[in-house]
């Protein structure tokens, strides 16, 4: 067999796409538009990994149909290179991070140009670059204007190992995301993004988009709906009352004590009645020290302590019932207390059984002795209302005491300030007269200062603070002695626009105002398909699709949601399942594998390895395989003769031309590679015509673009594979108008005859039974049984 050189033809073809410019993007076209996006990396010192490759191969496959389909395609590259690891790995190396940025993003650039990935380099990005983050600034300032960004005192959770308050969702299992180090809370005053206003909004319009539903559902989740009510808890002996927020107003009747948050503002107020204060001042500081999660993780051992000498009253029957304060209820959701139905509740339940508290059974349907009863079901006990089932009741209680539906949402508001070094500086300044002034647009963006020391500290004061010359500035407008906010944004900020950063990209000498530019915005925005790793699609999704709802506030896009389709693709593990990583020393590098097989071939590998949406265990035997599919495929171009077009290889041509189209849009790619194979092993056969060995080559351009370049070219053609028409089915060539139909007996093969497809099952059934081979073994038994497979099969049991 003919070898082919991998290496040679990659790097021709790859200089050449690139010298012509056949990817880029055009801002405006007659063609329609098609926005392709991938997650850009974090230029990790990692280098190009399996998982990027994964995705990336998988949109560049998308890509490139796309525009043989005829549309204006987008699809471009950038860094996401704000981040801990870059500065962590500065400090420990002793160089600075902009040094560190620079030597990554230079491997990734290579390695991803070395795979062929048909991105638009002309509008590469970079969050770190101050052109870049200037707009990352301006965004953040409109927030500020538009009141949505605001300082608070919150109780962080401090790493104490990074040094660096994280948002709720950066702590798993009690632990650092990043480093899984020990999270201790912390008050510190932060800058917050009112997420929580667009709750509702981000929730609803999930509606509107065309995301996987584990998406959708993850999504959901984050945001946490809950429709309920807020019921009013009289407090004996005084004047006011407290609020629970309650999803079962159902269960009022059954509402046998009440639980505060510790740090709930009422225990203060009653803390001059409270008879046990001491132990109760107690419990409230040893609830502090704990996490969230470590305080609502379900199964874990209930803790509380009784406010002796106060009492609630149950508005429904007036009763008296006890009120503790326990750290399974949270300040920050719903109104930070509840009331507590032992019986329908499982926290509530443990925690009764624990204190000794009455457990009343209101929902009948199931046996309260062992444990609460969680379900709907008819009311007992409940006075006027027994016998209503809950969802009427749960209208008919609430207004019954005055309360109100409502619904609340999980999704708190976004701890938006980090006190490292490499990330945007937030452009506010603060004067003693004018408190929080923003930084005047003509002087962003606000340049991260080059700084000798970039350590944090461990009074939790940002590194940049110890500038003295880049933090005193005179206040914009007052002009007298002010400080710059000395914290930086999170790393999630420069990836909540950076799809509209491509499109900014695309024109030069992008200025404010931004409003001049809406027509090309319109033209590209919003996102027409976007891929990404599972890990992204909580929050990354989340926070993008928030600025993107703001940005739409403010008329700066005129789309309600930034991506109308969102896919992902599974992890790529190294052998025996782990996670590919530097640490473990199972990192396969796409260098080697370039270099011996070809980017071609790993593209194939990539797509091949098993179903886009599950996880894989990468192995190096396997790659054999795809490296040897296009080998032959090279030899190929050898047997093309002038000859006549075998009719079976055409009917599997227009099969696999189907097949094949569908896959791409269903991300079915390792089909799409089997389907490829099966043609390829069918042309082997027979002689080949070249119209058939062409259109052969135009299904597999995407997925491996240089050697069907190569070939292309071989067979005399002047044009570039990537821009012929994608090909068109002919589904007459598929379809044949008669099948066959085998007739077995008693499971063994006796006979067979031709029929019109979709014939009468009764017909073909009589047909069979008439077939002198049949006739010879029924003899003249009846048939007990006859079964028929739809074009197929008829089988007779005797
Ligand atoms: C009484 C009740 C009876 C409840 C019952 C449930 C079942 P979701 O669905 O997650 O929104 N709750 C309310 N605020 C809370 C807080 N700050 N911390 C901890 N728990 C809180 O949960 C709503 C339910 O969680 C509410 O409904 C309340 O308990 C509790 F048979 O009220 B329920």
């Amino acid at each position: 067999m003919e070898k082919y050189n991998h290496n040679e033809i990659e790097k021709k073809w790859q200089e050449k796409w690139e010298k012509e410019g056949v990817n880029r993007a055009e801002n405006s076209s007659k063609k329609p538009k098609y926005y392709c996006l991938v997650e850009f990396p974090y230029p990790s010192g990692d280098g190009l990994h399996n998982g990027h490759i994964r995705g990336y191969t998988a949109m560049d496959i998308v890509a490139r149909k796309r525009r043989r389909e005829g549309y204006n395609v987008l699809f471009p590259i950038g860094w996401d290179a704000f981040g801990l690891p870059t500065e962590n790995y500065a400090i420990k190396t002793k160089t600075t991070p902009q040094i560190v940025t620079k030597k990554n993003t230079d491997i990734f650039r290579r390695q991803l140009k070395s795979l062929g990935l048909s991105f638009d380099w002309s509008r590469e990005i970079n969050t770190t670059d101050p052109e870049y983050y200037k707009w990352t600034q301006w965004i953040f300032l409109q927030f500020f204007k538009h009141g949505l960004a605001y300082k608070k005192k919150v109780p962080i959770n401090w790493c104490l190992s990074c040094k660096i308050g994280l948002a709720n969702e950066e702590v798993v299992n009690g632990a650092c995301e990043r480093c899984g180090g020990i999270i201790e809370k912390r008050e510190k005053e932060q800058w917050m993004l009112a997420i929580t206003k667009y709750a509702e909004r981000l929730y609803d319009d999930l509606d509107t988009v065309d995301y996987l539903e584990k998406i959708k559902i993850g999504q959901k989740n984050w945001i946490g709906k809950s429709e309920g009510a807020l019921l009013k808890f009289p407090i004996s002996n005084f004047q006011f009352s407290i609020d629970v927020f309650t999803t079962r107003p159902d269960t009022l009747f059954g509402a046998t004590y009440m639980v505060l948050a510790p740090d709930h503002e009422a225990v203060e107020k009653l803390k001059s009645k409270i008879e046990n204060w001491k132990e109760v001042a107690q419990y409230i500081s040893q609830a502090k020290k704990k996490t969230e999660i470590e305080r609502t993780t379900e199964g874990k051992e209930k803790t509380g302590a009784e406010l002796k000498g106060i009492k609630a009253i149950n508005p429904a029957n007036k009763e008296k019932i006890p009120i503790f304060i326990a750290d399974y209820v949270l300040k920050e959701y719903g109104t930070g207390a509840i009331m507590a139905v032992p019986a329908h509740d499982t926290r509530d339940y443990e925690f009764a059984k624990k204190f000794g508290l009455s457990i009343k059974e209101v929902i009948s349907g199931g046996d309260i002795k062992k444990e609460a009863f969680v379900g709907v079901g008819k009311l007992v006990n409940s006075s006027g209302f027994n016998g209503l089932i809950s969802e009427e009741a749960k209208e008919k209680i609430t207004e019954f005491v005055g309360g109100k539906t409502t619904t609340t949402y999980k999704l708190r508001d976004w701890v938006f300030s980090r006190q490292r070094y490499w990330g945007e500086p937030i452009p506010l300044i603060f004067c003693e007269k004018d408190g929080w002034v923003a930084v005047s647009e003509k002087d962003l963006p606000v340049e991260l200062p080059k700084v000798e020391k970039y350590e944090p500290t461990d009074t939790g004061e940002s590194p940049l603070s110890k500038i003295e010359s880049w933090v005193n500035i005179k206040c914009p407008s007052c002009g007298g002695n002010a400080r710059r906010e000395t914290d930086t944004m999170p790393n999630w900020a420069g990836s909540s626009w950076y799809y509209l950063a491509y499109v900014m990209q695309g024109i030069s000498d992008f200025q404010f105002p931004i409003s001049e530019y809406k027509k090309t915005f319109n033209h590209w925005i919003s996102v027409d398909w976007y891929n990404g790793g599972m890990e992204h699609t909580t929050l990354h999704l989340l926070y993008s699709r928030f600025w993107h709802k703001f940005l739409f506030d403010i008329g700066v896009v005129s789309s309600a949601e930034p991506y109308k389709k969102r896919t992902s693709h599974g992890m790529v593990l190294a052998l025996g399942g782990e996670k590919m990583s530097k640490s473990k020393g199972n990192v396969v590098n796409p260098d080697d594998t370039i270099k011996t097989f070809g980017a071609d071939t790993l593209r194939i590998y990539e797509m091949f390895i098993g179903p886009f949406d599950q996880s894989v265990v990468w192995s190096r035997e396997s790659i054999i395989g795809p490296h040897r599919f296009l080998e032959r495929v090279w030899n190929l171009k050898n047997k093309v003769g002038e000859g006549e077009i075998d009719p079976a290889l055409e009917k599997v041509l227009n099969r696999a031309i189907k097949n094949i189209t569908e896959d791409i849009e269903t991300m079915g790619f390792n089909t799409l590679v089997s389907e490829l194979m099966t043609l390829s092993n069918q042309m082997e056969k027979t002689t080949i015509s070249r119209k058939t060995y062409e259109t052969f080559l135009k299904l597999l351009a995407p997925i491996a673009p240089h050697i069907t370049e190569e070939i292309w070219h071989l067979l005399g053609n002047k044009n570039s594979i990537h821009s012929e028409a994608w090909p068109a089915c002919d589904f007459s060539k598929l379809e044949d108008s008669t099948v066959t139909i085998m007739v077995q007996v008693n499971g063994k093969i006796r006979g067979k005859f031709m029929v019109a497809r979709e014939m009468d099952e009764n017909e073909i059934k009589n047909m069979a039974l008439e077939l002198p081979s049949v006739k010879s073994w029924l003899k003249d038994m009846g048939p007990k049984r006859i079964i028929y497979i739809k074009d197929k099969l008829v089988s007779i049991v005797v």
